[in-house]
């Protein structure tokens, strides 16, 4: 298997069992400065919002790539990164990704999600129709690698990997959104023809296709509201 279509290398310490440590390099700030950073980030993430009408727009490579780059500081189990992002520009491929998806959908709307799950989406306004598949510029499928592959081609068991998929996610969400783009996390369901269309292992298990451009001009979002903090952080 070429070293790409590994489900994982493990190159990603020292010598395996060594324990070698160095300096943090740690940048400490002033309290003012402390509030002012989070204020910031908090403000810059409380305009995040989910697209579904997206403009066809090219979006410059280089910017999916550092973001791409920024979700994979993320920490995870081991620090064993079990992730793949596959950037999708190619248009049969995003045409290929959204038939298969649509079928699923069209499962799911007619009956398979059930009337509780249907009722608990319906201020979103969503249907099967997915037409951004093909309109957005970029896709990235998410991919948590089960597990790796030692020099020896053995399998080598990764620890939590969805848990260190939605961290590494969610960091790319923040990159995507602070460089000036919207996004939709999608999530097909079942999403195992993706593995096919993106031509990873079957290590490997879709968590979300990422929908990454800019917003149409007309585009709508649901009225929403985020829970206060007072409702999300518990103080002891
Ligand atoms: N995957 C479907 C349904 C859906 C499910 C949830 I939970 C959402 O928050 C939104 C949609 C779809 O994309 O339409």
């Amino acid at each position: 298997m070429a070293q790409d279509d590994a489900a994982g290398s493990e190159d990603i310490g020292p010598l395996s069992g060594a324990a070698l440590h160095e300096p943090l390099r740690f940048e400490r700030l002033p309290p003012d400065a402390m509030a002012e950073r989070a204020l910031a980030f908090e403000a810059l993430m409380r305009r995040r919002r989910t697209v579904r009408d997206f403009s066809s727009e090219p979006v410059p490579r280089d910017v999916i790539a550092a973001a791409i780059a920024a979700a994979g500081t993320a920490p995870s189990g081991a620090n064993q990164q079990p992730w793949s992002f596959v950037c999708i520009q190619d248009a049969a491929k995003k045409r290929a990704i959204r038939e298969a998806a649509e079928a699923e959908e069209k499962a799911f709307y007619s009956g398979k999600a059930g009337a509780e799950w249907l009722d608990a989406l319906r201020h979103l306004g969503t249907d099967w129709e997915k037409p951004f598949l093909e309109t957005a510029p970029w896709l990235i499928a998410i991919f948590g690698q089960r597990w790796g592959a030692a020099p020896d081609g053995s399998k080598v068991k990764h620890y939590y990997v969805p848990e260190s998929v939605g961290i590494a996610t969610g960091f790319l969400i923040a990159a995507l959104h602070s460089a000036g783009l919207a996004t939709l996390t999608h999530t097909p369901s079942p999403m195992g023809f993706l593995n096919g269309i993106c031509g990873r292992p079957e290590a490997e298990k879709a968590t979300i296709l990422l929908v990454v451009g800019y917003p149409a001009v007309d585009a709508q979002v649901p009225v929403i509201a985020k829970k206060p903090l007072d409702q999300i952080a518990h103080w002891l």
